[in-house]
């Protein structure tokens, strides 16, 4: 790879002896008490980790500002003293710098170019996966994270029109029963003009935090770097008729919904109904509807009243043009947590 290195920082390259102690990240961001404010606050610490986007993606082009990860945590690295030195997605950095906190977002502040030493480049770290009805938090701040997973058709949708704040855009997801921030900064070049309400996503950022005032527990945003990291679903055969459904088995009475979607030719008209045990259809959740569609079921039946725990099968009925019929089923299970 052809790097670009200020002559300084060629001759850190050679050998420089730090005289802060090496952290893990975990151990320089840490938040022993939960006050919201990093322990270190203030102290000059020194750490080794890997960056997850080019130094400048997030400085509204002057000085730095970008994400770095170890195994232990992540963390964003900020400085307005360092122009123009060239970090790229997948470096591996020695930094040394004094933590400090912005608006809740948890930051290493290089002096200068001398506290940034170049290591290699292990290439970009693995996003972290976040699971369904996850929401970025602490803990997830300043690592690189994946929202959905592609490997189980888990997408997120997309909840609300993105509106402009800022420097970029705002809007939200769900993932499963948590709505989550994404901030598209205008630095990063991401088109928004396909993001509306519906829009199935798969989405890769950084975790960050905005939040104004203590105690600092809210705020939390994904942070998209590039417009492949928002990718958008779209089935493998469009048109094919299926029934899919996912948290499941669920627990209404404790908050839980299951997502299901199904779909077919354009020209049908689609009916779900819900089956006890029994037999008995207990609730019609669509009925002689043309196209398909992605919801959620809370769990009750057509009397708005919670079904019992149990076993259930949803019958997914296509009627074509022609009354040619396509049915198929899925057994899904309500259950009670156990907390
Ligand atoms: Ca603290
Ligand atoms: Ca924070």
């Amino acid at each position: 790879m052809v790097r670009t290195l200020p002559a300084a920082a060629v001759l850190l390259m050679a050998g420089s002896i730090s005289a802060q102690p090496l952290l893990t990240v975990a151990e320089a961001r840490v938040d022993a008490d939960g006050d919201g404010l990093p322990d270190r606050m203030g102290e000059v610490v020194t750490i080794e980790a890997t960056a997850t986007c080019n130094g400048t993606l997030f400085s509204g082009g002057s000085g730095l500002s970008f994400y770095v990860q170890d195994a232990t945590a992540g963390i964003n690295v900020y400085s307005s003293a360092v122009p123009g030195f060239s970090i790229d997605t997948g470096d591996s950095l020695r930094i040394t710098g004094e933590i400090t906190q912005y608006n809740g977002l948890t930051e290493i502040k290089p002096d200068s170019e001398y506290d940034l030493e170049y290591l290699g480049s292990p290439g970009e770290p693995e996003p972290s996966q976040m699971v369904i009805h996850q929401d970025v938090s602490e803990s997830l701040e300043g690592l690189l994270l994946a929202l959905g997973d592609r490997s189980t058709q888990q997408w997120v949708t997309v909840a609300s029109h993105p509106s402009q704040a800022g420097g970029g855009y705002n809007f939200e997801v769900w993932n499963g029963q948590a709505a989550v921030s994404i901030r598209v900064d205008e630095g990063t070049g991401i088109d928004v003009s396909g993001i509306e309400p519906g829009v199935r996503l798969y989405i890769y950022g950084l975790g960050g935090q905005y939040d104004s005032e203590p105690p600092y527990e809210t705020g939390y945003q994904l942070l998209p770097r590039s417009q492949s990291d928002l990718q958008v679903y779209s089935p493998s055969v469009p048109g094919q008729f299926h029934l899919t459904v996912w948290d499941n088995p669920f627990s209404p009475r404790a908050g839980e919904s299951m997502h299901l979607e199904y779909g077919g030719p354009d020209d049908c008209r689609f009916s779900l109904t819900v089956f006890d045990r029994a037999g008995r259809s207990v609730a019609q959740l669509v009925d002689s509807r043309y196209g398909g569609d992605v919801m959620m079921w809370d769990g009750r039946d057509d009397n708005d009243e919670w079904l019992p725990v149990g076993p259930y099968v949803l019958l997914l009925q296509a009627v074509g043009p022609d009354g040619g019929r396509m049915t198929t089923t899925e057994t899904v299970v309500i259950a009670e947590r156990l907390d």
